[in-house]
């Protein structure tokens, strides 16, 4: 069969194709609700800004676009939506395996775009277990799988992540859709919808904890909230507007800002980008691992939307 080439997955102006270096195809959406960009390199959603809105809802690091920091192969981008797969942080204690698994170190392919009769545009990215780089024995039960990424640009965002184990045993995976919000300032942000909920705080060891009202920051932040669905609220009073996250098959959500030194010693941040950015993640980890039978699929789903605090 002819492979189909990248340009025609093109819809006129609504969805163009470039390269932003060399092997980093770029889709980059414009319809009548948002504009937003998709990275082949990772799976990975780079922006997305409804046009009633002044700023992105979306942060990205900046840096590294000068200094080739920011796209290299066997590195993840820093900002947008990096998919954590099959496995969440590291596959186990000493495992010297990329952090966060494959799919965002990958390259993915396009399988579909389609413009829909609400003006939104849909885009489906798709990669098989085998066309990542994992070749270790351990991980043979993963080439199996199908990995499929639905993202659907309109006012709102949806991101939908299937796996499929095409596989005769059964897998079991950890995984999380790595939401990089843009804040105007962290000092002026506060998370709802995770209040009373346990967490484990990676900050202190792993410790065992209960989320007492809305999670503000004053340092390092680390939570991984399990056995929770809960829609949550991003309210950000220096932008004047609340985000608000839904998920679906989805029990663990994960909040993160790696504060001043561990920002300022990451080499693909910015010393300020801290105080920008903070990240809420749709995710299924640790005790909330998911098991997918041989032939059974399972969808990780999130819905962001956002609108002005009144
Ligand atoms: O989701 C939070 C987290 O797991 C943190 O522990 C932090 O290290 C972050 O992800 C970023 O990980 P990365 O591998 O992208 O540097």
């Amino acid at each position: 069969m002819m492979k189909q080439t990248l340009q025609s997955f093109e819809l006129d102006d609504e969805l163009t194709i470039s390269e932003i270096s060399p092997g980093f195809p770029i889709i980059t959406i414009n319809n009548s609700h948002a504009s937003a960009r998709i990275s082949l390199y990772g799976g990975q959603l780079l922006d997305f800004k409804p046009h009633n809105q002044e700023e992105p809802l979306l942060w990205l690091s900046e840096k590294g676009l000068s200094e080739k920091a920011l796209y290299s192969k066997n590195k993840a981008i820093r900002g947008g939506i990096p998919i954590c797969w099959p496995w969440f942080g590291l596959l186990n204690e000493d495992s010297v395996l990329p952090a966060h698994g494959y799919a965002r170190i990958s390259l993915w392919g396009v399988h579909s775009t389609q413009s829909l009769s609400d003006g939104s545009t849909q885009v489906v990215l798709k990669i098989s277990g085998t066309s990542t780089g994992m070749q270790q024995p351990d991980l043979q039960h993963y080439l199996d799988c199908n990995l499929s990424l639905t993202i659907t640009v309109s006012n709102t965002l949806s991101l939908e992540l299937q796996t499929t184990n095409r596989g005769l045993s059964p897998i079991v995976i950890t995984e999380a859709l790595h939401s990089y919000f843009k804040v105007s300032d962290i000092h002026k942000i506060c998370i709802e919808g995770l209040e009373q909920v346990n967490y484990l705080d990676k900050v202190n060891d792993n410790m065992s904890c209960i989320q007492e009202g809305a999670v503000k920051f004053s340092g390092e932040t680390d939570r991984v909230f399990v056995n929770t669905q809960a829609d949550i609220h991003l309210i950000d009073y220096g932008f004047n507007r609340k985000i608000t996250l839904s998920k679906n098959n989805s029990n663990s959500t994960v909040v993160w800002n790696p504060w001043q030194e561990k920002s300022q010693a990451m080499g693909d941040m910015s010393n300020e980008a801290w105080l920008k950015m903070v990240c809420i993640e749709s995710a299924n980890v640790h005790s909330n691992k998911i098991v997918i039978n041989p032939e059974q699929s399972h969808c990780l789903t999130s819905v962001i939307r956002v609108e002005e605090i009144t």
